[in-house]
């Protein structure tokens, strides 16, 4: 008896579960296995949070009625003329850092559109620049190979008919006098149709669904309809009520893969995800912000990679349509980096050694590499793969090392100083594809 009732509640429980995601979508709308597989080999991506609010320096999500008064914060865009701006230049700074993809904010929770709309005049157009931002980044985009995304932002605190206008004053919350979400609706659909028919992007990246007026009906509804639009276009997972964003260990979302934001997400085989992650502090620029050492952008992407994700980087532009150039010659960096060991992040897949502190590893094909975070000293030891046979150990690009193997280790001589201080990648060759090994588990490492 006690056995039916526990059988039960396991059903119950899983089947809240499985009715919370994807399942709840007509299955023929998912983007397809292919298309995703294709995304996450992509692996490194540029973000760009821009917006008049660079004029200002502050945050874009939240220094509307905080640092920056509503009425000053919404005027700032009749001076907003960056007259430096070059799609191009942005593009190919993203392109020679070795990312794949760029996600521009199209429209962030201040409301404010990069591009000229039909539905509203809070854009582009009303500004001293009048150019269309999104659409000069669409193009030079597909000028240089790089597959172009945008960034939507569900929640509007500038919209007269967005509900709420003010997250931090609890009692405007839902007292806007011309609130009207259906209304408001439309007008996302509207503009992601627009946006969608306009620049063809290749993925959509919500964000904000989280305030009360947003609800999960909404979120479905819109995913249908956005892939009535585009069958085959990516969505992230916040357009859905409940998305993680605080780890990939989280069945519970609508969308085509996780989101942990400002964190590396956890190693996870089976639920696809992107970090986000800003290349300073703050998403949109701000003066004298603190810039992230080499070191630690390399071996973001490394761990990102070892742990089966994408690293969406962020930079935020100048008012004038710059990246800062020291931010520039930092993705250049890395770019050089991947010039050299890509093979090891490109198209790759986590483990099958989990994540360690001072290494970890993703495979492909008969390869196993080990990105090397701190010099182990003389000898490098890693324990042995059971069944797996080491034909060769070598560091990527560079010379064979001579290792030994037994039935417990693989033991690895170095030199005393290896070819890269932030990640040396050594392979592992083996006789067996390295996709059918196993993850090793956390005792047996
Ligand atoms: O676009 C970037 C951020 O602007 C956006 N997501 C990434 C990709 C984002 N918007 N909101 N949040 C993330 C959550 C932010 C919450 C907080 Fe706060 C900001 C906590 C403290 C500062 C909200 C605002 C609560 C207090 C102020």
């Amino acid at each position: 008896m006690k056995k039916i009732v526990v059988t039960l509640g396991l059903l119950l429980t899983l089947y809240t579960l499985h009715a919370q995601t994807n399942a709840q979508l007509d299955p023929k709308i998912l983007t397809s296995k292919k298309i995703m597989d294709q995304f996450m080999g992509l692996r490194f991506g540029m973000f760009i949070h821009w917006g008049p609010v660079a004029l200002r320096g502050t945050e874009i999500g939240w220094s509307r009625h905080r640092e920056v008064p509503a009425s000053d914060y919404d005027t700032l865009y009749k001076a907003f003329n960056p007259t430096k701006f070059n799609a191009e230049e942005w593009v190919k700074t993203a392109r020679d850092a070795g990312m794949k993809y760029l996600t521009i904010t199209a429209k962030h929770h201040d409301g404010f559109c990069l591009w000229p709309s039909a539905y509203t005049d809070y854009d582009i157009m009303s500004t001293p620049y009048k150019k269309d931002v999104v659409g000069q980044l669409a193009k030079a985009c597909k000028k240089y190979g790089i597959r172009f995304c945008i960034y939507y932002s569900v929640l509007d605190w500038h919209h007269p008919q967005y509900p709420v206008d003010n997250p931090y004053d609890t009692t405007a919350k839902g007292k806007r006098p011309d609130a009207h979400m259906d209304q408001y609706v439309q007008y996302m659909k509207n503009q992601l149709k627009e946006l969608i028919t306009h620049y063809d992007p290749y993925m959509l990246w919500f964000d904000g669904p989280w305030e009360a007026p947003w609800t999960k009906e909404m979120a479905l509804d819109m995913y249908a309809y956005l892939k009535s639009v585009k069958k085959d276009v990516i969505i992230n997972n916040r357009l859905g009520k409940q998305f993680a964003g605080t780890g990939s260990s989280a069945a519970v979302f609508l969308g085509d893969y996780d989101t942990p934001e400002q964190r590396i997400g956890e190693l996870n085989m089976d639920i696809l995800w992107e970090t986000c992650m800003t290349i300073c502090e703050q998403w949109a620029w701000k003066p004298n912000d603190q810039m992230k050492s080499l070191q630690t952008c390399i071996q973001t992407l490394a761990k990102t990679a070892a742990a089966n994700g994408n690293l969406l980087f962020n930079v935020g532009p100048m008012p004038d349509g710059t990246i800062e150039p020291a931010q520039v010659t930092r993705l250049h960096e890395m770019g050089q980096w991947l010039k050299k060991y890509g093979a090891a992040i490109y198209n790759t897949q986590a483990g099958p050694y989990l994540p360690a502190k001072n290494y970890a590893a993703t495979r492909k094909d008969k390869k196993i590499f080990i990105h090397i975070f701190e010099n182990p000293g003389p000898t490098f030891t890693l324990p042995a793969l059971p069944g797996v046979n080491v034909s060769k150990v070598s560091f990527l690009n560079g010379p064979s090392l001579p290792f030994k193997q037994n039935a417990t280790a693989i033991n690895i001589t170095l030199p005393a100083v290896l070819p890269d201080l932030n990640d040396t990648v050594i392979v592992l060759e083996t006789d067996t594809p390295t996709m059918r090994i196993p993850l090793l588990k956390k005792d047996q490492q």
